[in-house]
């Protein structure tokens, strides 16, 4: 039947159709006021009712196949279409994250953090105290005498004082933290102090901010082995070396007598210094309300930086202050392994 074939050929040609136009196209070869569909439609006024009825029927049925397919052709075209931009429209979210920048521990926290976990298995507690400092605390009370060198101008940088009172110091060394602790507590003591300390010095080998760690200990019958003994523990597991030798030269402090200077035998090779200490001054002690006559004390004390670069072969001090991220890259350390 001629119905027949034709709804055949244009469901072939349906389904060859490559684009929604195609399809649009088509829909209007088949149905558009010229289509085949429609000119056939028209011929049934001039058939006889019988030839009206079936080829009517017939052509009915074409329409409703056709229909269908075209409809069935534009839906396919339309997803196609909607994936196409889905694929191409969508985030990549598996594009990996930007790394994000890792911070190291600095050198000078590393060897605080080394010399306080030593120093506290021996016993040794952590005092604090102010950056600002009085004279009392700083100088007067560390049998400093007012015109020794450390308290001129050149050395010790001095805060506005109000009238006729005696300017504060940014502290020259940690040791008014002992001071203020020696009266505060009561012997017998083991304390260590660490931190900031400022003296007016900038050149290769001195930056006017630097770093000390000191360590006190006051109780009766303390004496200088006790200070040799307890140096060289510290010297020995610092610088895992159990073998490490120490060297105790006479040296000279105000707060202290007989005070000593401490050089350890580096690398096979020579004698450096890392240290100064000595037996409390019976003047300090006094100031502190503490009779020498019954208890005596040892101290200690050394700079971060000098030791810093010792043990991490490090150059140049004035790098410690630079902030440089690159500088901080190779010489801190991981914040999870502190190695
Ligand atoms: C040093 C050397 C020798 C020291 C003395 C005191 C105090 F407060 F107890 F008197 N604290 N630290 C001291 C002694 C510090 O540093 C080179």
């Amino acid at each position: 039947m001629e119905i027949d074939q034709l709804t055949q050929r244009l469901l072939n040609d349906i389904e060859a159709t490559t684009s929604l136009q195609d399809v649009e196209e088509l829909r209007v070869a088949a149905f558009g006021k010229k289509g085949v569909l429609t000119e056939l439609l028209k011929t049934l006024g001039s058939k006889t009712p019988e030839e009206r009825k079936t080829l009517g029927a017939a052509l009915n049925v074409a329409k409703e196949i056709l229909k269908e397919a075209l409809d069935a052709r534009k839906v396919h075209f339309e997803d196609l279409q909607i994936n196409q931009r889905l694929a191409n429209e969508t985030i990549d979210i598996s594009l990996p994250p930007r790394p994000e920048l890792q911070g190291k521990i600095h050198p000078l926290s590393k060897v605080m953090d080394e010399a306080m976990d030593i120093l506290g298995k021996m016993g040794f507690s952590l005092s604090e105290g102010p950056d600002i400092e009085d004279d009392f605390h700083n100088f007067t009370a560390l049998n400093i005498p007012p015109q020794h060198p450390a308290r001129q101008e050149q050395d010790t940088f001095y805060l506005k004082a109000g009238d006729g009172k005696t300017p504060h110091v940014l502290r020259t060394h940690t040791s008014p933290v002992q001071i203020r602790t020696m009266i505060k507590e009561k012997p017998p003591l083991r304390i260590i102090s660490l931190g900031r300390t400022y003296r007016s010095d900038h050149d290769a080998t001195h930056t006017p901010m630097f770093h000390q760690i000191e360590g006190l200990v006051v109780d009766k019958h303390t004496h200088m082995g006790h200070l040799k003994g307890c140096l060289e523990e510290f010297f020995r597991f610092f610088f895992e070396d159990p073998d490490l030798k120490l060297r105790f030269r006479p040296g000279y402090f105000p707060f202290t007598e007989p005070s000593a200077e401490v050089d350890i035998w580096w690398k096979n090779s020579r004698w450096l210094e890392v240290l100064g200490c000595g037996m409390v001054h019976p003047n300090v002690l006094r100031n502190c309300n503490i009779d020498p006559e019954i208890y005596q004390g040892f101290a200690f004390g050394m700079g971060i930086e000098r030791i810093a670069m010792l043990k991490y072969g490090i150059e140049d001090l004035r790098l410690f202050f630079d902030s440089d991220l690159r500088w901080l890259n190779h010489y801190g350390f991981d914040p999870e392994t502190r190695e």
